[in-house]
């Protein structure tokens, strides 16, 4: 199988394995754990942030932090794509009983204008708005990376209307690697930070949540409260420190790949898909003529996995897991498919 249905799917190599059955322990909830202690340090380094919290998902750092920017009734601005409105089983309302205001992206990247023109003045009829939303690499977009001159314009209208601004950066590794504009550059447009271990890195388990001290032990409560206190969590956490050390250097072989396949599908009848688009590990195409679902079971049956991502759209992720010649084989089961 080659499984490019998502940068999740990577299982733990030797060396990683090694260093999580060595990893010192401790009850992380009684802020015992020395490996989640040196986990959550070296993520501050990396992003310049005062404080971090570990966390088992991605979707819990998202809805801790949309929980500790508010209160109930209040508002978020988001990204009409975002992974925190679309992907995260309705947690905004569920969990921080928040209201989303949407903004139409290009591919995921808006604009300070967008943002300036969804605000609306201090008034008692109008919920209170709070944060807003960034998502780099933007997943639903394709992959797409901010540059970070425009998240600075986007930070700078929040700001000036008193908002927060958070980033998911799950995938803040790929944007790095890709636009050469470091992790602690980015987020210092931000004031909140979600970065995950376990998609491009390679980790198993978690993600991190970093922000000023103060945010940071806000957060931890709601981590707490969401049921995401782990105890010895050291032996995940270790992974994610190893991949947070040796895997990112690497990400440029992923986006590598997804170019090749971009550019070996472009060409197949059926497909519309522009290779510039692929920006980094994530490759979203059109499939037209038939459903996505119908061309997803066809490769499926060649020992390929996608998934559909929309009636008429394909998604298809490198990682770690996926070699070269696992894109070539993809692409010949895409070929035989689509009758490139
Ligand atoms: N994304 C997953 C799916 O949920 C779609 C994937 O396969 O890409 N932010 C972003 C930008 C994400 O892409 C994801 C996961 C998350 C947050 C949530 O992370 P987890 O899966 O750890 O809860």
């Amino acid at each position: 199988m080659i499984d490019l249905r998502s940068d999740t799917i990577t299982r733990p190599a030797e060396a990683m394995r090694q260093a999580m059955a060595r990893a010192e322990v401790g009850d992380d909830v009684l802020g015992d754990d020395p490996t989640v202690h040196a986990l959550e340090a070296r993520t501050c380094e990396v992003l310049g942030k005062e404080a971090a919290v570990y966390m088992p998902s991605g979707t819990m750092t998202n809805q801790a932090a949309i929980r500790t920017w508010t209160e109930p009734g209040d508002e978020i601005v988001l990204e009409a794509c975002a992974h925190s409105y679309f992907y995260e089983s309705g947690g905004p309302a569920a969990l921080s009983g928040v209201m989303c205001r949407l903004i139409e992206g290009r591919r995921g990247v808006f604009t300070a204008e967008q943002v300036r023109s969804s605000l609306r003045p201090k008034n008692e009829h109008f919920p209170r708005t709070k944060v807003v939303c960034i998502e780099n690499t933007h997943n639903r977009g394709g992959g797409t990376v901010w540059p970070v001159a425009r998240m600075a314009e986007v930070a700078a209208a929040a700001r000036e209307a008193g908002l927060g601004v958070h980033l998911d950066g799950a995938r803040l590794w790929n944007a790095a690697v890709a636009s050469g504009t470091s992790e602690a550059e980015y987020a210092r447009h931000a004031d909140s930070v979600s970065v995950c271990f376990s998609k491009g890195l390679g980790a198993p388990v978690g993600s991190a949540l970093a922000g000023s001290a103060a945010f940071i032990a806000r957060a931890r409560r709601f981590r707490k409260m969401f049921g995401g206190g782990m105890r010895q969590a050291g032996i995940v956490a270790a992974g994610a420190l190893y991949a947070l050390e040796h895997h990112r250097g690497r990400l440029a072989e992923d986006h590598a790949h997804a170019r090749r396949l971009a550019e070996g599908l472009a060409g197949m009848p059926g497909v519309d898909l522009d290779p510039a688009t692929v920006e980094t590990n994530i490759v979203v195409f059109g499939v037209v003529g038939r459903p996505a679902a119908e061309v997803v079971a066809a490769v499926a049956e060649q020992g390929v996995r996608v998934l559909a991502t929309g009636p008429q759209m394909i998604r298809a992720v490198t990682h770690l897991d996926v070699s070269a010649e696992d894109i070539e084989g993809a692409l010949a089961a895409f070929a035989s498919v689509f009758g490139g």
